[in-house]
C-alpha cells in the first residue's frame, strides 16, 4: 500500500533553528564547491539537504570517531553525481579520517579545505565518491542503479553476518542500510534486478530513498519515464511510502520510522523534490543539474535561505556542533556499548571473535588453502569447472565467509557449495546465494558483500560476462577480492550455438585495469588459480573455465602447476634456445602441448609456456619474463579459443595465433574444433611455418 504522508508544501522554512542552519549549509557549501570547480552538480544536494539531515542526526546509527564500526549503518549515495551532498555531511559529522588499516590519521575526513578542492586531483573530493578515497564513502558510485544493487549486498551480508554471529545477549549485527537514489538510479535495470530479489528476500534493514524530482540531464522526466515506481517497488514485495515535500523533515522522520517498524520487507521513501532548490531562475529547469549556477544564481538563493549572499564556503560554528553532536551523541553511546558486548563475547565465544577479527581485516582463516585437491594425470580428464567445484568445496569447508552462487546455473558452473544450507528469506545464514537471472545485479551484490567483510562469488557462463561488466569494473576500482566465476568458456560450449560462445569476452576482460583474469589449462592449474583469488586482498578476480573435458596434464613430466602463480610459466622444453615457443591457455593448453610433442619427436627445439594469467605475468620482473619468453626467440605461436586481441604482446610481429576471428557456430565440438582450426595438425602446421620464416 502506498501512503502519502503529507500534503505539499515546498516553502524554504527560514526559523533559525540550528536544524535549518545545518541544513542551508550543506545547500551553500554545495553550491560553492560547484562553482568552485566549475563543474558538478549543486541542485540534488540542495533539495535532499534537509532528509539528509533528518536521517544523519535522528537516525543513522554512526559514531564519526569509528567510521569503520561494524554494525554502524550503512548511508550509500547512489546518485553519486550529488556528490557534494554527502562530503558535506561526513564533514558537519566530523568524521574522523582512517587510514588503509584502520588507523586514525588524526585528520577530518573531509575538511573545509578538501570541499575547495572539490574534484580536483588527488582531493579527498572527487566528482563522485570513491571508496578508499574518502573515510565515510561505503561504496564507490556514480553509474546510476550501482549504489542501488550494492546496497542490496550490504543488506544481505549485514544478515548473513547477523544470523551467524549474533548469540543470546550478544547483538553483534543489526544495522540498517540506506540508500538515497534519483530517477537515473530506478530507470536502470540493475536497481530493478535488486529491489527484485531484496524483495524476495525480505530485506528489511533495506530503505531506498528515491529522489523523485522529475528532471533528469535531457528535462522532464515525461520525456521517457510514466511508470508509478512505488506500484512497481510494491509488485516486488516492497513496503512504500510516498512524501510530497522534501522539506518536510517531521514527516520523512515519520516515514523512517515506519520503515524501522517494518520487519518483513525493504522499504522504498518517494520523495518530491525540487532540484535546485532556492535558485531563483532555475530550480525545477534541467539546468539546475549540471553546470556550475553562476554567481546570481548562487546569491539568489543564499538570499532565499536568509544566509549572507557575499560568504563563501561558510560554516557556522553553531551548524558543524549540532550537527556532530547529534550523530555522535546518539552513535557514540551505541558503539561503546558495542565494544563491552564485544569483549564479554570474546569471553564466551574466541572462536566466534577471532573469525570476525579476521573477517574485519579481510583475512581468509588460518589453513584455508591447506587441503586442496591435487589431480593424477589423466588424458581423459575433466573440466575445468569440474574441477573448480572441487576445489572450491574444499575451501569453503574451511572458509564459512566464503558465500556466494549463481545466476541461475549452478549445475553447469559447479558453483554450489555441497550440503550447505541456501541464503533465503527464512536462511539468511546461508551459503548457496540464488541469485536468479540477474548477472548485473549479481555482480553488484557481491560487491556489496564484499564491502560488508564476505568473501563473495558469482557464477555464470563466460558469454554473459557482458551483462556484468559496470559491476565488474566497479570491484576493480574499488580493489573488492570477489570471484567472478565464468564457465562455457569458449566455441568448446557446442551445440548452444554463437549466441552462447564467447569469444572478445577474454580481451575485454583483460582489458580491465586491476582485474586478474585467470584461464587455467587443467584441473591442477585450476586449483592454483582458486588459491590465487583468494589470497588478493585488493583484487577481483575472473575465473574462466571450461565446460567440457581437459587433460590433465602429468606434472611428473611437466612443470608444476604453482607456475600459474606467475602468471606464466615454462610448463614443458627442449635443451637450448627454443626454436619455437607454442603458447596455451586454458582447454587449449593441452592442444599447445600435444603440438610440441609432435615437434619435439621431430627433433625440434619446441616449448610450451602455459599463460593463464597476463595480470599476474605482467607483476613478474623483465628477467623473469625474459626467461619464459626468450627476447631472440620470435618464433611464437598463441592457441587460444578466443579472438586475437591483445595476443600480439607475446607473438609480437612475427608471431601467430591459432584464435578465433568470427563468432562460433552451433555444432558438435569435435566439429567446431576442425572448422575453426584447433586441431593438432594445423597447430604443427602454423608452427612449421612459423619456423620456416624465422630461418
Ligand atoms: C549508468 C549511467 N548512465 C548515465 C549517467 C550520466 N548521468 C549522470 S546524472 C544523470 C541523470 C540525472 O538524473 P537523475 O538520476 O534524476 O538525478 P538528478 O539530476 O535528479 O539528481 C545521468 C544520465 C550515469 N551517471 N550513469
Ligand atoms: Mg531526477
Amino acid at each position: 500500500m502506498t501512503v502519502a504522508i503529507s500534503p505539499a508544501r515546498s516553502t524554504l522554512r527560514e526559523d533559525g533553528s540550528p536544524e535549518r542552519l545545518a541544513i542551508d549549509t550543506i545547500r551553500t557549501l554545495a553550491m560553492d564547491a560547484v562553482q568552485k570547480a566549475n563543474s558538478g552538480h549543486p541542485g540534488t544536494p540542495m533539495a535532499l539537504a534537509p532528509i539528509a539531515h533528518t536521517l544523519w542526526t535522528r537516525f543513522l546509527r554512526y559514531d564519526p570517531s569509528t567510521p569503520d564500526w561494524p554494525n554502524r549503518d550503512r548511508f550509500v549515495l547512489s546518485c553519486g553525481h550529488a556528490s557534494m551532498l554527502l562530503y558535506a555531511l561526513l564533514h558537519l559529522a566530523g568524521v574522523e579520517e582512517i587510514d588503509a588499516d584502520g588507523n586514525k590519521t588524526g585528520l577530518p575526513a573531509v575538511s573545509l579545505d578538501d570541499i575547495k578542492q572539490f574534484r580536483q586531483m588527488d582531493s579527498k573530493t572527487p566528482g563522485h565518491p570513491e571508496y578508499r578515497m574518502t573515510t565515510g564513502v561505503e561504496t564507490t558510485t556514480g553509474p546510476l542503479g550501482q549504489g542501488c544493487g550494492n546496497s542490496v549486498g550490504m543488506a544481505i551480508a549485514a544478515r548473513w553476518l547477523a544470523s551467524n554471529f549474533n548469540r543470546d545477549g550478544f547483538t553483534l549485527f543489526d544495522n540498517d542500510v540506506y540508500v538515497f537514489c534519483s530517477d537515473g538510479d530506478v530507470m536502470e535495470g540493475v536497481a530493478s534486478e535488486a529491489a527484485s530479489i531484496a524483495g524476495h528476500l525480505r530485506l528489511s534493514n533495506l530503505c531506498w530513498v528515491y529522489d523523485s524530482n522529475h528532471i533528469t540531464i535531457e528535462g522532464d522526466t515525461a520525456l521517457a519515464f510514466d511508470e508509478d515506481v512505488a506500484k512497481r517497488f510494491e509488485a516486488y514485495g516492497w513496503k512504500t511510502l510516498t512524501l510530497n515535500d522534501a522539506e518536510d523533515t517531521e514527516a520523512f522522520a515519520e516515514a523512517i520510522e515506519t520503515f524501522k517498524a517494518t520487519d518483513d520487507r525493504p522499504t522504498l521513501i518517494v520523495v518530491k523534490s525540487i532540484i535546485g532548490i532556492g535558485f531563483p531562475t532555475r530550480a525545477g529547469t534541467q539546468k539546475a543539474h549540471s553546470d556550475a549556477p553562476g554567481e546570481e544564481e548562487i546569491r539568489g538563493a543564499k538570499k532565499a535561505y536568509g544566509w549572507p549572499e557575499d560568504a563563501q564556503f561558510l560554516v557556522p560554528e553553531e551548524a558543524k556542533r549540532s550537527f556532530s553532536e547529534a550523530i555522535s551523541g546518539r552513535g557514540k553511546p551505541l558503539r561503546d556499548a558495542w565494544e563491552a558486548t564485544f569483549a564479554e563475547y570474546r569471553k564466551a565465544y574466541p572462536d566466534l571473535a577471532d573469525a570476525l577479527d579476521g573477517l574485519r581485516q579481510g583475512k581468509m582463516p588460518s589453513g584455508w588453502e591447506a587441503d586442496l585437491p591435487s589431480f593424477d594425470a589423466d588424458a581423459k580428464g575433466i573440466a575445468s569447472r569440474e574441477a573448480s567445484g572441487k576445489v572450491l568445496n574444499a575451501i569453503a569447508a574451511k572458509a564459512p565467509w566464503l558465500v556466494g552462487g549463481a545466476a541461475d546455473l549452478s549445475p553447469s558452473t559447479k558453483t554450489d557449495i555441497k550440503d550447505a544450507p541456501s541464503l533465503e528469506a527464512a536462511t539468511p545464514g546461508g551459503r548457496n546465494m540464488h541469485f536468479g537471472i540477474r548477472e548485473h545485479a549479481m555482480g553488484s551484490i557481491a560487491n556489496g558483500m564484499a564491502l560488508t567483510y564476505l568473501r563473495p562469488y558469482t557464477g555464470t557462463f563466460m558469454v554473459f560476462s557482458d551483462y556484468m561488466r559496470p559491476p565488474i569494473r566497479l570491484a576493480a576500482i574499488m580493489e573488492l577480492p570477489v570471484v567472478f566465476v565464468f564457465t562455457h568458456d569458449s566455441i568448446g560450449v557446442g551445440e548452444d550455438g554463437p549466441t552462447h560462445q564467447p569469444i572478445e569476452q577474454l580481451a575485454a576482460l583483460r582489458a580491465i585495469p586491476g582485474l586478474d583474469t585467470i584461464r587455467p589449462g587443467d584441473a591442477n592449474e585450476t586449483a592454483v588459480a582458486w588459491k590465487v583469488a583468494l589470497t588478493h586482498t585488493h583484487e577481483p578476480t575472473a575465473l574462466v573455465f571450461s565446460r567440457q573435458a581437459i587433460a590433465t596434464l602429468d606434472r611428473s613430466k611437466y612443470a608444476p602447476a604453482e607456475g600459474l602463480e606467475k602468471g606464466g610459466y615454462v610448463l614443458a622444453d627442449s635443451d637450448g634456445t627454443p626454436e619455437i615457443i607454442l603458447i596455451g591457455t586454458g582447454s587449449e593448453l593441452p592442444l599447445a602441448v600435444a603440438a610440441h610433442e609432435k615437434l619435439a619427436a621431430e627433433g625440434v627445439k619446441s616449448r610450451v609456456v602455459s599463460l593463464p594469467s597476463w595480470y599476474l605475468f605482467e607483476k613478474q620482473d623483465q628477467a623473469y619474463r625474459d626467461s619464459v619468453f626468450p627476447p631472440g626467440v620470435r618464433a611464437r605461436l598463441a592457441v587460444e579459443q578466443g579472438g586475437a586481441q591483445g595476443w600480439h604482446r607475446y607473438v609480437g610481429l612475427d608471431g601467430d595465433t591459432v584464435t578465433m576471428s568470427t563468432f562460433g557456430a552451433s555444432a558438435p565440438i569435435a566439429k567446431l574444433q576442425e572448422k575453426f582450426g584447433f586441431t593438432l595438425d594445423h597447430v604443427v602446421e602454423k608452427a612449421r611455418a612459423l619456423m620456416e620464416k624465422a630461418k
